[in-house]
C-alpha cells in the first residue's frame, strides 16, 4: 500500500451515540478521500488479534470487551502524510488531553472510549487495512 494511506475505525461508543455522519464530514473536511468502508461487528478473536500488541496492557480486557460491544465503522483513509495528519484530526488518547477542535475532543467519552482509532504508523496501516479489507473491497 502507498504511504499515503491510513486506517481508522468509528469505535462503538461513537455508533452508539450516532456521531457517525459528523465524525465522517470531518474526514472529508480535513481533505482525506475514502478507499473502503463498512459497518461491521468485531467478534472477540478478531478484536484480541486487532489490538494483540496491546495484550500486555491492564486495560486489553476491558478494550477488546469495549471494541466488541457493538458495531464500529471501518475505513481506509487517503491523502498526503495521512497517518500523521490523522493522528492529528483524532487527537491525543484521551480526550481531556486532546486539542479542541480533534475528533476525540468533541465526540469522546473517555480515554478507553475514545471515539476512533487511527493507525500510529505506515506499516500498520497497510497491517489493519488488510485485516478488515481485501484488495477487491479497496477502490483505487
Ligand atoms: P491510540 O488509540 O491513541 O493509538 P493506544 O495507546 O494505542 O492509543 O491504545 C489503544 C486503545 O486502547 C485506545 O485508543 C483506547 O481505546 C484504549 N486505551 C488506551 N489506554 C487506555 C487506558 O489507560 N485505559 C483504558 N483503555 C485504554
Ligand atoms: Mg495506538
Amino acid at each position: 500500500m502507498a504511504t499515503n494511506r491510513t486506517f481508522t475505525m468509528i469505535k462503538p461508543d461513537a455508533v452508539e451515540s450516532n456521531s457517525t455522519g459528523k465524525i465522517i464530514d470531518m474526514i472529508i473536511e480535513a481533505g482525506f478521500t475514502i478507499k473502503a468502508m463498512k459497518l461491521t461487528h468485531l467478534n472477540q478473536s478478531e478484536a484480541e488479534t486487532f489490538y494483540a500488541v496491546h495484550s500486555e496492557r491492564p486495560f486489553f480486557g476491558e478494550l477488546v470487551e469495549y471494541m466488541t460491544s457493538g458495531p464500529i465503522v471501518a475505513a481506509v483513509l487517503e491523502k498526503d502524510n495521512a497517518v500523521a495528519d490523522f493522528r492529528k484530526l483524532i487527537g491525543a488518547t484521551d480526550p481531556a488531553e486532546a486539542e479542541d477542535g480533534t475528533i476525540r475532543k468533541l465526540y469522546a467519552e473517555s480515554k478507553a472510549k475514545n471515539a476512533v482509532h487511527g493507525s500510529d504508523s505506515d506499516e500498520n496501516a497497510e497491517i489493519e487495512s488488510n485485516f478488515h479489507f481485501s484488495g477487491r473491497e479497496m477502490v483505487g
